[in-house]
């Protein structure tokens, strides 16, 4: 059974989805973008009340790394308050302008994995075999192509929690995140890839630590503004930089995002306010209407400005 502000199956947000785009067919549709390395079927969440308008988009993902479960509760959450309140007309209009796209769980076989035994919990990687291994996964936030492993990978497939895949790509997860990417790279103008680690939201340059993208300001103030509308919640701020700063790692969704579909804002977001990787259920229904306050603040500046 499902319930928002615990930790879901992926069957069950799975069928919450298909109960939402149900209930409310003229603004939730999903759009099945292909299968897993285990075969479950990704669905992109897309709410938007002016289909035909061509709004900017924003994309939302999370969940790459499986054992980060608030990404997907915090995602899944995103998508049922961005239908409700709509309905309500309580959105002071963030979706009369942009629409939204939404995966909530980019990683399923990982996340149903770390999900199957307390020994398993940690498990970070996606759960993939290749031939040339007799070892599984590949951390999806290293597997992107654009600078791919020149920075923080691993070519351990076997010992690593940050094994980059026998090439950029070789996921079938991060293929289906990236074909989302540049096949919408028109519409899209911000970029979020939710995560759990030590309250950052960071963007590119991601792989290095040595240079800022030309129009850094830029991501740093919406950055900015976000964590203050967290806090202004009552949440916990952010600590906004790049994330080469924090520390360097290439073939994150982010720098992809920004680097090589040219959106023009691009983050990762690290929900966590000190638990790391194992946040605690029962601080969901606290935490996550906070961090929505911040989605608001992004939906507004991205319909101010594009
Ligand atoms: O290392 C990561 O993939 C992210 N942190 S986590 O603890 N959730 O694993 C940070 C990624 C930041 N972006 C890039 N380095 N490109
Ligand atoms: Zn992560």
């Amino acid at each position: 059974s499902f319930n928002i502000f615990g930790y879901n199956s992926f069957g069950a947000i799975q069928g919450y989805l298909e109960e939402l785009a149900h209930k409310f067919p003229n603004l939730v549709q999903l759009q099945e973008l292909g299968k897993s390395f285990e075969g479950r079927t990704m669905k992109l969440v897309k709410i938007s009340s002016q289909p035909e308008a061509g709004n900017p988009v924003i994309f939302v993902d999370a969940g790459i790394h499986s054992r980060e479960w608030v990404a997907p509760a915090m995602a899944t959450y995103l998508i049922s308050r961005l239908a409700t309140d709509s309905d309500s007309m309580q959105i002071g209009g963030i979706l009369d302008g942009v629409d939204w796209y939404i995966l909530p769980v980019v990683n399923p076989d990982g996340y149903e994995y770390s999900r199957s035994s307390a020994n398993k919990r940690l498990w970070r990687k996606t759960r993939s075999k290749t031939t040339n291994s007799r070892c599984y996964g590949v951390d999806g936030n290293r597997n992107y192509g654009f600078k791919w492993a020149v920075s923080g990978v691993s070519n351990d497939p076997c010992h690593a929690e940050t094994f980059a895949g026998n090439k950029a790509f070789s996921e079938p997860e991060t293929r289906m995140v990236s074909s989302v990417m540049l096949d919408n790279k028109q519409r899209i103008k911000l970029y979020v890839s939710l995560h759990s680690y030590g309250q950052y939201l960071v963007y590119p340059w991601g792989y290095t630590g040595d240079y800022l993208p030309k129009q850094w300001k830029k991501l740093d103030n919406m950055g900015k503004a976000v964590s203050v509308a967290v806090q202004r919640a009552g949440g916990k701020p952010f600590k906004v930089m790049s994330a080469g700063k924090w520390y360097p790692a290439a073939g994150g969704s982010d720098d992809f995002a920004y680097g090589a579909a040219g959106i023009p804002y691009s983050y990762t977001m690290e929900l966590t306010e000190g638990y790391e990787f194992t946040f605690p259920e029962s601080l969901l229904s606290k935490t996550l209407p906070q961090v929505y306050e911040g989605f608001k603040e992004f939906g507004k500046r991205i319909k101010k400005e594009f």
